[in-house]
């Protein structure tokens, strides 16, 4: 099967309907179809100034709430990053492979040291591209005919995996064919989801309002009430149409993915009945849907002793593949082996 790899930031307290049907949803459905490695990217969320306390509160609900998703220890490879310390070390090789001007580019880095100003701008967020680069390619196949490596990725995320293609072949061009260049994709079934009350933006744990997001852990009371006072556009008529009706169109759409339904069958459903009849539903729908993510989140999270176990057996797996990965990599780059 191919390699997939993803990885997702532990940088808030519950992830939201967006990270869900954008991106989460589609890794519980890639663990059929692939051999998965999945990771809480602990490195990656230090970037920015952090509460450890914090930090290491989200890094666990992050892997509960994957696992409540359905993400399944036993069939694919969940675990957090800072356990795994091959992903620094790679990092380091793979960042000695980058031109400073290169990194320089990354449009990501210039939005948020932009937004963060100089002083509160760390190296590390100058690097971040590097380390998802070495946290994608330690999880490489061996190169050879048919060997895959696949990496679900939003958009915002593209030059970083187009980095990383680079920084592999470049990789394989100096010192022999190690890495596996790995494809990116826009999973079809990923939905793009907008914030409640202002629907032309996206739904954003940064930017968007309480009123605005759906989290996981939302209870069904305030869940059902946020639904309904979604903001929805004037008329009457429940019809998918991103330009004229955005509000419409996002309830729609997420109507459609967690009810597994199309918007053709939605409009002939809610012909001629108004747009109440359409929110009761689908707050019911999210409900249903977000309950059970909920419920089993809640009861990862009460036994952190045994969670802490699921984490270190992922942990474990991924270190088999990684520090192999990286005995090829020493070698090749020509630092001094131990010996046995
Ligand atoms: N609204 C969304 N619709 C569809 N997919 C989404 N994703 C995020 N928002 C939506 C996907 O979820 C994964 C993790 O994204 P993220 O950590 O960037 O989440 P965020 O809420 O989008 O974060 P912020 O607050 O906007 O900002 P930053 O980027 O500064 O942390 C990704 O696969 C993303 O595509």
């Amino acid at each position: 099967a191919p390699r997939v790899f993803s990885g997702i930031q532990p940088t808030a307290d519950s992830f939201h309907l967006g990270n869900y049907l954008g991106a989460l949803r589609q890794w519980v459905a890639l663990q059929d179809s692939h051999d998965a490695f999945y990771c809480v990217v602990d490195l990656h969320a230090i970037t920015v100034e952090h509460d450890p306390a914090l930090l290491r509160h989200r890094s666990r609900v992050s892997a509960a709430q994957l696992l409540a998703m359905g993400i399944d220890q036993e069939r694919s490879t969940l675990f957090v990053q800072s356990q795994v310390p091959e992903h620094a070390e790679l990092a380091w090789v793979l960042g000695c492979l980058t031109g400073f001007g290169e990194a320089g580019r990354m449009t990501q880095f210039k939005d948020k040291s932009a937004k963060q100003g100089t002083s509160a701008t760390t190296v590390g967020l100058f690097t971040y591209p590097v380390l998802m680069a070495s946290d994608i390619l330690l999880y490489t196949p061996e190169p050879g005919a048919g060997a895959r490596l696949e990496v679900p990725v939003g958009e915002d995320q593209r030059q970083h995996l187009e980095l990383t293609r680079t920084l592999a072949q470049r990789f394989n061009h100096r010192f022999g064919d190690t890495f596996v260049l790995p494809d990116g994709y826009i999973p079809k079934t990923a939905a793009k989801i907008t914030d409640l009350q202002e629907p032309t933006v996206k739904m954003s744990k940064s930017a968007s309002s309480p009123q605005g997001i759906v989290d996981l852990l939302e209870e069904p009371g305030p869940l059902r009430k946020k639904i309904m006072r979604a903001v929805t556009d004037t008329g009457t008529e429940v019809r998918y149409d991103e330009a004229e009706k955005p509000g419409v169109t996002n309830l729609m759409r997420i109507f459609a993915a967690l009810d597994g339904t199309t918007p053709d069958a939605i409009e002939a459903r809610y012909a001629g009945s108004g747009y109440g009849q359409f929110k009761k539903d689908l707050a019911a729908i999210v409900v249903d849907a977000l309950t059970p993510i909920r419920e089993r989140t809640q009861a990862l999270l009460a036994d952190e002793d045994e969670l802490d176990k699921l984490l270190a057996r992922g942990a474990e797996r991924a270190s088999a593949v990684a520090s192999r990965t990286m005995e090829i990599v020493r070698d090749r780059v020509g630092f001094v082996g131990r010996g046995r």
